[in-house]
């Protein structure tokens, strides 16, 4: 029988999708000895990754990639090579906030064409429960492949967390579901061969498609807590900020989380509807999710209301105004704006007519200036969006007064209130 590492050196792996979740787990299943093939249809990210360099800002990428390296090909013949399949492709929501499971489909239409018997396969991407049975499923039953025979079917939710510096793919602890013992047993060995933290075995694949739609939902409706505070607050003149800290002192069941200009990002805003949608068609209703989601998709609305007002205090409408948008990006420090709260504020302020300025240090090609001296030059009110970590240190009050800014609205309460408003700028945070 194979070591385990006897098996890994022998087994090849193909990662089906090479983005911010896929493109980690192909680096860390070559850096733990398997043969890897990235399959992904975008031909100037396979070159990119063909040549070792990452098409993402990452620090695990950018440490490991030029190492491990794996061939990126569009070519889907070459998926026959692998006893292990990952599809790691986006599942996003169209405009009416459902689902669109196209790209998931697409990935397991391809896999399925080109099977090799036997082979493992499992999604990552987020799914709502039941997508694994009632969809995956029957598309390789289609291509005449018995589950538990010609392949086997699993589920492990991807938990990729963008920017963070601690928590990455070698060391998450990940849930497993399958449709068969075999096939969970065969994932279960994988995930624990690559990821240094617990590998849960979930009692069947719906349990395991849930996890994640659960994780992200009770991030949401918390944050949606401290959005509504934060709206409360400002009418009672309490700074939210501060009883968020003041309540973060009691050493049990307390979790907190913090109000800002709005929820954005390819999960948290995201994965809520895969479970009010179906749970819908299931014939329940899940008012408490739904109402999150309405407070937390009001909050770029509520920003700029809140500039509205700060500028009534120096007798300035919005209409012609010249406002600076400090941030694209969903959240600090990553250049990724799926679903960013920036791109809502400003439709926002130009529905008001306000003249907008936009400078994100991470996405500069859809920045309309070219730094934040100019942005500073150009604008008369600012709203800071996203808190990269250039904007703290740059934005000091006199250098807000030498440029003549009157207004700042704090969308993510990352700045001294006190300081700005000593210096004579009409300062407001979300909730304080
Ligand atoms: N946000 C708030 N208040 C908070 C926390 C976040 O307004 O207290 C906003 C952020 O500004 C951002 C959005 O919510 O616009 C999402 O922020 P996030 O920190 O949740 O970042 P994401 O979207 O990268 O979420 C990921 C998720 N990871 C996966 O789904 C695998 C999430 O489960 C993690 O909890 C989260 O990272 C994390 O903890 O950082």
């Amino acid at each position: 029988m194979n070591t385990n590492e006897e098996r890994t050196k022998q087994e090849t792996v193909c990662v089906v999708g090479l983005g911010y979740v896929g493109l980690p787990l192909a680096v860390r299943a070559r850096e733990r000895g398997y043969r890897v093939i990235g399959f992904d249809v975008n031909e100037e990210r396979n070159a990119l990754i063909n040549d070792g360099k990452s098409p993402i800002e990452d620090q695990y990428l950018e440490a490991k990639l030029p190492k491990y390296r794996f061939e990126a090909t569009n070519n889907p013949e070459r998926i026959r090579e692998a006893d292990i399949l990952l599809i790691c492709v986006p599942t996003p929501v169209d405009e009416l906030h459902n689902p669109d499971l196209t790209p998931v489909e697409n990935a397991s239409q391809t896999v399925a064409k080109n099977l090799k018997k036997g082979a493992l396969v499992v999604l990552e991407s987020t799914v709502n429960p039941g997508v694994s049975e009632e969809i995956i499923a029957p598309l390789f039953e289609k291509e005449g492949h018995t589950i538990g025979h010609d392949v086997f079917l699993a589920h492990c939710p991807e938990r990729i967390n963008p920017g963070d510096d601690v928590w990455n793919v070698t060391n998450i602890p990940r849930v497993v579901g399958a449709f068969d013992a075999e096939g969970l047993a065969r994932a279960v060995r994988f995930y624990e061969s690559i990821v240094d933290g617990e590998i849960r075995p979930m009692k069947s694949i719906r349990e395991a498609e849930a996890v994640k739609v659960v994780e992200n939902s009770f991030r949401d409706i918390n944050i949606a807590f401290v959005n509504e505070l934060a709206r409360s607050f400002d009418c009672l003149d309490i700074d939210v900020a501060d009883v968020i800290r003041g309540a973060s002192t009691k050493p049990f069941s307390f979790m907190p989380h913090f109000p800002s200009c709005g929820v954005g990002g390819h999960c948290i805003p995201v994965d809520p509807y895969y479970l009010i949608e179906r749970a819908k068609r299931a014939g329940f209703d899940h008012k408490f999710l739904r109402l999150a989601r309405e407070i937390n998709n009001g909050m770029p609305e509520y920003t700029v209301e809140l500039l509205q007002d700060a500028l009534n205090e120096v007798g300035l409408p919005l209409n012609k105004t010249g406002v600076g948008v400090l941030g694209l990006s969903y959240k600090a420090n990553i250049d990724d704006l799926r679903e960013s709260p920036s791109l809502e504020i400003i439709k926002h302020l130009k529905r008001h007519r306000a003249t907008v300025h936009v400078f994100d240090p991470h996405i500069k090609d859809q920045s309309t200036v070219s730094s934040l001296e100019a942005l500073l030059e150009a604008s008369t009110a600012l709203i800071l969006a996203t808190n990269h970590r250039e904007f703290l240190s740059e934005l000091p009050p006199e250098i807000l007064k030498k440029h003549g800014i009157l207004v700042f609205i704090d969308g993510k309460n990352a700045f001294d209130k006190k300081a700005y408003q000593e210096a004579g700028i009409v300062y407001k945070g979300i909730g304080r």
